[in-house]
């Protein structure tokens, strides 16, 4: 009567619903380190040590919980190399009367799962998982019918639903976004206070050892890791986030400062999407201090609308789309990947940064993401498979179901305004307010006519929308920039067309 249960390395939660009910007695719980998980992209290091590291750590927080825990590590000789094939192994081994799992993070896993009651003699449930606020049927109702899915619209009614940050039916203090208090330019000299870092234990320091013999070709370094892989360590640093850096997270959202990899971000994003920390509690937490008059609005709203609102809205989006979202290439775009995104060696000091930061931390803040990698792979028109690819490897966070959204969908506006009403392309004039970068790179963001010094996002952005005007021009958020190129003269334009395409073809794939 054994139930086999196995769980992915992202199921590291003890609220697990294929844990929940359970006889612990009579039940095998499975995990396994499988070269198809840790290749079928080319993980960042870091991000493969974490992950092994915490689903050691977690195997053996169950053990102690009583649970019975078959732990297939990488190197053992048997292991088959594959999820499925691991369960295959165990089935074998337990001939179990029922396998219980909780539903995976990515299509490419699911249509694995949803063959398993052909392949196994088991009666096998997949289970949805209830670590999120909104379930595939409830973001479907709300999506159902609607040319565009909002964020906004669709935030408001977490709120609603949790109660969180209301007063009454009405949104704590009258609005429910403070956005526009979230973008603060930086001032001069702008620091934040270190991140805690966990020194390894044996456990951590073995993985790291087995990360560099294995996969020594993959991107990112190991130097200096200090990424907590326990829920206890994670939950401190969910309190030194909580009083150290929220009160400012609203102020410095967007804010980018050279050397400063974090600012006022949370950093908590690897530990929520494994499963160490629960974004609901965490939420409830920040919301207490709101109410404490610990951390101010701007703050509180600011990082509840990431959570329960950007965060769920992506999944929602994800599994809404189905699994042909990721191919969408609304722009044909088709540039392969410049090698600087494997290396950070370029002179543009804001890319230089931003992917510095992201091969030696497998992070990087969200407005980096999004204006500096993310920007530049918009303009420049970079393959949106590779990009893809891209963030699913070097961000530690990364999981198909919330990266496939926010890159194909928020930045390189592949699925053709779904998502976005339009695309967040910038010059290097936003960057400019946005950071100091500008001061500190061989490009001058003033210049926009293709001279050589000329920053390179000036020319690329307008060459950005006259290259895409067949698709772009109608859009009425567009007009304004469309009004100001049709100003310009040919001479003008051609000159920066002409840089743009000098620039392009300067770049050096990374293939
Ligand atoms: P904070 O800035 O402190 O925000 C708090 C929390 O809000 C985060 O921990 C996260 O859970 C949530 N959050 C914020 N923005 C988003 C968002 N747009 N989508 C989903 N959750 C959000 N986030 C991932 O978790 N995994 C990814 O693979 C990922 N890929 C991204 C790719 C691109 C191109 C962009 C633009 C954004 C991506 N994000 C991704 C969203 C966001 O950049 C990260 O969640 C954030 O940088 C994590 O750092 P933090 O914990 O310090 O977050
Ligand atoms: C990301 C990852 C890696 C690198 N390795 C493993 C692994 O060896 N075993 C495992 O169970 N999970 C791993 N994961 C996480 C899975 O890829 C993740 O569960 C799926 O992508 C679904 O989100
Ligand atoms: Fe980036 Fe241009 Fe500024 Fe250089 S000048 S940091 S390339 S925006």
């Amino acid at each position: 009567m054994t139930t086999l249960i196995p769980v992915l390395g992202d199921q590291l939660s003890l609220d697990l619903p294929s844990l929940a009910g359970v006889d612990r007695a009579d039940a095998v719980v499975l995990m396994a380190e499988v070269e198809e998980e840790a290749t079928y992209v080319r993980h960042h290091k870091r991000k493969i040590a974490y992950l092994f590291s915490a689903m050691r750590h977690f195997a053996d927080e169950l053990r102690a919980l009583g649970w019975t825990v078959e732990y297939v590590t990488l190197e053992e000789p048997d292991n088959s190399g594959s999820f499925t094939g691991e369960v295959a192994r165990a089935a074998e081994r337990h001939q179990p009367s029922a396998i219980r799992v909780t539903e995976p993070g990515e299509w490419r896993l699911r249509a694995e799962f949803d063959a398993w009651p052909d392949k196994f003699e088991a009666a096998v449930t997949v289970l949805q998982d209830t670590r999120y606020l909104c379930s595939h049927a409830r973001f479907a109702a709300w999506a159902d019918g609607r040319n565009q899915l909002i964020m906004e619209f669709f935030y408001r009614e977490m709120r609603r639903e949790t109660g969180v940050l209301m007063d009454g039916k009405q949104p704590e203090g009258g609005q429910w976004n403070y956005d526009k208090q979230n973008r603060k330019p930086p001032k001069d000299g702008l620091t934040a206070p270190d991140l805690p870092a966990f020194r390894p234990d044996a456990i951590t320091r073995d993985v790291l050892a087995l990360v560099e013999r294995r996969f020594a070709d993959h991107p990112g370094s190991l130097a200096n890791f200090g990424i907590a892989v326990t829920r206890a360590d994670a939950l401190k640093a969910q309190e030194w986030f909580l009083d150290q850096r929220l009160a400012k997270f609203g102020d410095w959202q967007d804010a980018m400062v050279t050397g400063e990899p974090f600012l006022y971000h949370a950093v908590l994003s690897f530990y929520i999407n494994a499963g160490l920390l629960d974004p609901i509690a965490l939420c409830r937490e920040v919301e207490a201090r709101y109410r404490d008059g610990r951390c101010p609005l701007n703050a509180a709203e600011g990082f509840i609308r990431q959570v329960i609102g950007w965060r769920e809205y992506m999944r929602g989006i994800y599994w809404f789309t189905g699994p042909d979202y990721s191919q969408r290439n609304h722009l044909g775009a088709s540039r392969p990947l410049p090698s600087f995104y494997y290396d950070g060696r370029t002179d543009m000091a804001c890319l230089a940064d931003a992917i510095g930061n992201t091969l030696a931390h497998a992070y990087a803040h969200h407005i980096q993401r999004l204006m500096i990698t993310g920007n530049f792979a918009l303009i420049a028109g970079l393959d949106p498979i590779a990009v893809q690819a891209w963030y699913l490897e070097v961000y530690a966070d990364a999981y198909e179901w919330v990266e496939c959204p926010n890159t194909l969908g928020m930045i390189l506006y592949g699925d053709g305004g779904l998502l976005g009403s339009k695309p967040y392309a910038a010059s290097g004039n936003y960057i400019d307010r946005m950071s100091d970068y500008c001061g500190g790179c061989r490009y001058d963001v003033t210049k926009k006519m293709g001279e050589p010094d000329a920053c390179p996002f000036n020319a690329l952005y307008w060459d950005f929308l006259a290259r895409n005007e067949d698709k772009l021009r109608g859009n009425h958020r567009l007009r304004n920039p469309y009004a100001t190129w049709d100003r310009m003269g040919d001479n003008r334009k051609a000159a920066i067309r002409g840089g743009a395409a000098d620039f392009l073809d300067s770049l050096v794939g990374a293939g």
